[in-house]
Order: C-alpha cells, then structure tokens, then sequence
C-alpha cells in the first residue's frame, strides 16, 4: 500500500512543509498553511487526499493533454523498461524509441521542421535554442550574430537561458538573470496595454517593435527572434490577428531565425498540431516539451529546420543532456502521439471543445467583474477589472484580486490559475461539453463569490 493511502492529510502536510522545496512557492507561507495533495487522477479529473474530486482545467501545468489514466501510456513504459530503461546517444549509438520518435515528430511538424535535438524541459531545450543558433551563424561565418530577441512577460522556462529568454521582471530580479546578449521588446497584450488603439493597429505597433529593436541593434548582430504563439504563462494573451503575419515578414526581412516556443501550443492546445499552424507562421525551430508526452515522462526537445540542421552537422556540436531522447520518455511519448492522432483528439479540440469553450467561456463576458473572456482552442482566459468599460486596474498590488478569485476557485474544486489579475484554464484536450459546462458554471459561481468578497472588503476600486 502506498504512503498516500495511509497517512492522514495532515501528516503528508507536515512531511512536505518540513522537507520538500516547492517551485515558484514562498514556502514558509504554503507550510504554514498546507498544500493540497493530490493522490490520484483520472480523465480531466483529480482526487485529493481528502478523497475530493477536483476539475483540473490547467492539465496539470498544461501538459496532460489526452488526460489522466491512460494505462497504454504506463504499459509502454513498463515495456521500455524492461527491454532498454536506458542509453545514450552521445557517442556515435542511437536506439529505436529516440529515433522513431524523431522521425515521428518530422512527420507531424509543419514544413522543413525535419529534424529533432532532444531534452527533458522546455527550459533545457530553450537552452538548446540559444546555443544552436548562435553555433549556426559562427558556422556560417557570422559570429557576431548573437543577439536574440525575445518579449517582456514571455515564458521561456527557469533555466539560467530559459529565464533570460523569458521576460518576466520577478524572475530577472533573482539570481544574476539575463544572461548577455538577449533583449526584450513588449508584449502583443492589446486589452492591458493596447490603450486607445484598435488591437489591429497595436498588434502591428507591437511587431513593428521587433524591426525596430533589429535595426537598432544592427540586423548584423542579431540571431533569433523567440516567442510563444500564444503567450501561456504570462496570462493566455491572445495576440491580435495582425501581429504573427508582421512578424513573419520582419524576420524574413532581416534573416533571422524565428523560434516558435511551442511548448504550451504544441500537440493540439490551439486546435492544430501546433499553434504556429494556428498564426500560419514559419518558424526555424520549434520549441517543445509537456504535451509532447501529456507529461507522463519528462520531454523536450528541438524541432529544427533542413538549413539549420544541415549546418549544424558540419561540426561537432558541444552539448547533450544525459536524459536527451531518454528511452522510457521516448517510447511514452510515441504512444501518447499514437492516441493524439488515433483518437482524433485535436480535431476533437478544432470542431467541438473549442468552439463550444469559446461560447461558454465568452459568456463570462457578461459579469460586472470580467474586462475580457477570450480563448484560443483549449487556453482560455479573464480579465478582472473594476470598472468593465475603461478597462481599470484594482487598487492596491497586482494579483490580490485574482489571488483571491483563485482561492474560491480551488475551494469550488476547480484548478483555474491567476496570472496578476487574469484567470487561466488549459484543460485536457479530452474535455467533453458537459464537462466545460461544469467547468464553467464552477467558474461563475467562483465569480459571483470573488464578487461579494471584493465588496465586503471595500476592494472593488479602481487603481489612480
Ligand atoms: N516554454 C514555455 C512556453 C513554457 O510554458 C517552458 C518553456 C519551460 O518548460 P519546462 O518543462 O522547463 O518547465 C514553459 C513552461 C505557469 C508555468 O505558471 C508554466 C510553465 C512552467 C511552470 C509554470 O503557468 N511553462
């Protein structure tokens, strides 16, 4: 019998207070208080260790895309275990998952996306990133192509080049981030920081920022433009229709290489493929993990274009992960790619659990607490204001508010996430519509309380 099934809530609490160090958590406060502690799961639902079910609408960290419990996933590691549990690649061997994994994902990505550097993260395949484009313009000759241009509030992963990458000012204020030579431009958040314009003309606006940072720099010195089709992490931010297409023609412009962080988009988030199918855009590289295995085994990796790769190979290229294409991740994720395709799970998203999310979701639109409700395929998001028709931030910190509308939502047993004042859900692509209107009903209910809390406490004011 297993730990979580004979300790009292209470004991497992007091063990993960004393010893375990959680992520992006102050953790004298979550000791103090007590995590929730999941024990089991199964389809878009968790149990806690209390024995309440919970709707997960973040797929864990939006990474369960075909949903918890699929025991063909556990087999096929079992399998690979047995057979292989591990091996390298670094030294002139190969084995069968890691490569039929690679010839998989050519297969599925878009365009002359062919080939495939593995890792097991996001953030270690973003580091992946910096290396490999600034290895290709030294190999091309061009040395002094180093710089890469990323967004403010864009999230790139926790590494030290994850990090750097990522734009987000409480992560840079820890431990000597960025590292050199990558700079930021803002973000396409038209109902944040779009002010008077139309979203069209300020997503224009906000690409042309990357022009202008490119021949600001020099475009001589600049390597790789990065960003998330949909920003995930910095709040589901839903670019304007016109940004993507700029975007494409300035890189192309100036010849850089475009990296399209995937990591959240891929494997069927946004209703396709990838999101960069979603914008029609034509990345160089593509960044991906989570969803790339529904996060049953950790996994990442590159997904790299002919010309890239083909440089690449010129010379030995200094860098692998002991874990890169690891056999047991491999062989899960081939099998989590067989039920995406087999199961028509993102035509499922594309046809019917997006539009419908689309509709039930937009209708929070209508609460006196929501500026926006918007959604891309399965990433869907609200923005809390208190005053509707000007858009206002609250008074006091950001994300008190939505700290406060996430409390409800947890103690309503819906997992929905804030990013400052703005409320998140990425559930599992399986969702069917009865469960999106569970999904949504608790988060009116959630709405309807953070609602009367604000007014109980005199918070429903806006910021000068
Ligand atoms: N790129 C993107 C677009 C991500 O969303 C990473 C890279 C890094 O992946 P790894 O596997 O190294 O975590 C991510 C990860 C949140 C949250 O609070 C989001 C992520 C990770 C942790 C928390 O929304 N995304």
């Amino acid at each position: 019998m297993s730990l979580t099934n004979i300790a009292p809530t209470a004991d497992l609490q007091a063990l993960d207070a004393a010893h375990h160090m959680h992520p992006f958590t102050a953790n004298g406060a979550l000791g103090a208080k007590g995590a929730r502690i999941i024990v089991r799961a199964d389809g878009v639902r968790l149990t806690d260790s209390d024995g309440t079910e919970l709707i997960d609408g973040m797929s864990g960290l939006w990474c369960v895309n075909i949903g918890y419990g699929r025991h063909e996933l556990a087999d096929a590691a079992a399998r690979q275990m047995r057979e292989l549990p591990y091996y390298n690649t670094f030294f002139q061997t190969s084995h069968v998952p890691a490569l039929k994994l690679a010839a998989r994902l050519a297969e599925l990505a878009p365009g002359d996306l062919n080939h495939v550097f593995f890792a097991s993260s996001g953030s270690e395949a973003n580091d992946t990133n910096i290396r490999m484009v600034r290895q290709y313009w030294a190999l091309k000759g061009q040395p002094q192509r180093r710089t890469i241009i990323a967004r403010r509030n864009g999230y790139h992963g926790s590494t030290m080049g994850g990090g750097s990458l990522g734009g987000m000012a409480a992560m840079h204020a820890q431990g000597g981030l960025p590292i050199p030579d990558i700079v930021h431009i803002d973000q396409p958040y038209w109902y944040g920081e779009g002010g008077d314009m139309t979203p069209e003309a300020f997503g224009l606006a906000r690409a042309r920022q990357l022009e202008e940072q490119i021949c600001a720099l020099g475009p001589e010195t600049v390597a790789a433009f990065i960003a998330e089709p949909v920003q995930g992490a910095g709040g589901v931010i839903i670019p304007p229709e016109s940004y993507w297409p700029e975007i494409q023609r300035i890189v192309d412009k100036y010849g850089v290489l475009l990296i399209a962080d995937e990591v959240i988009t891929g494997f069927g988030r946004t209703g396709h493929w990838f999101g960069s199918q979603s914008y029609d855009i034509r990345p160089n590289i593509m960044t991906i993990a989570k969803g790339l295995s529904s996060g049953y085994q950790p996994i990442g990796g590159s997904i790299v274009c002919d010309e890239v790769a083909s440089v690449i190979a010129q010379d030995e290229f200094n860098h692998g992960y002991t874990y890169s294409g690891h056999p047991v991740a491999a062989a899960v994720a081939l099998e989590n790619l067989r039920i995406l395709e087999e199961e028509n799970i993102i035509a499922h998203v594309h046809q019917t659990a997006a539009p419908y999310l689309a509709t039930a979701w937009g209708a929070l639109a209508d609460h006196p607490l929501v500026g926006e409700a918007v959604s891309r395929g399965l990433m869907a998001s609200l923005a809390l204001t208190p005053d509707k028709e000007t858009r206002a931030r609250f008074a006091g910190e950001v994300g008190t508010v939505g700290y406060i509308c996430r409390e409800y939502s947890f103690a309503n047993n819906l997992v929905m996430r804030h990013v400052g004042d703005r409320m998140i859900i990425a559930p599992p692509l399986i969702i069917s519509t009865a469960d999106i209107d569970e999904l949504v009903a608790r988060a009116r209910r959630t709405l309807d309380q953070t609602l009367a809390h604000l007014q109980r406490e005199g918070l429903l004011k806006t910021a000068a």
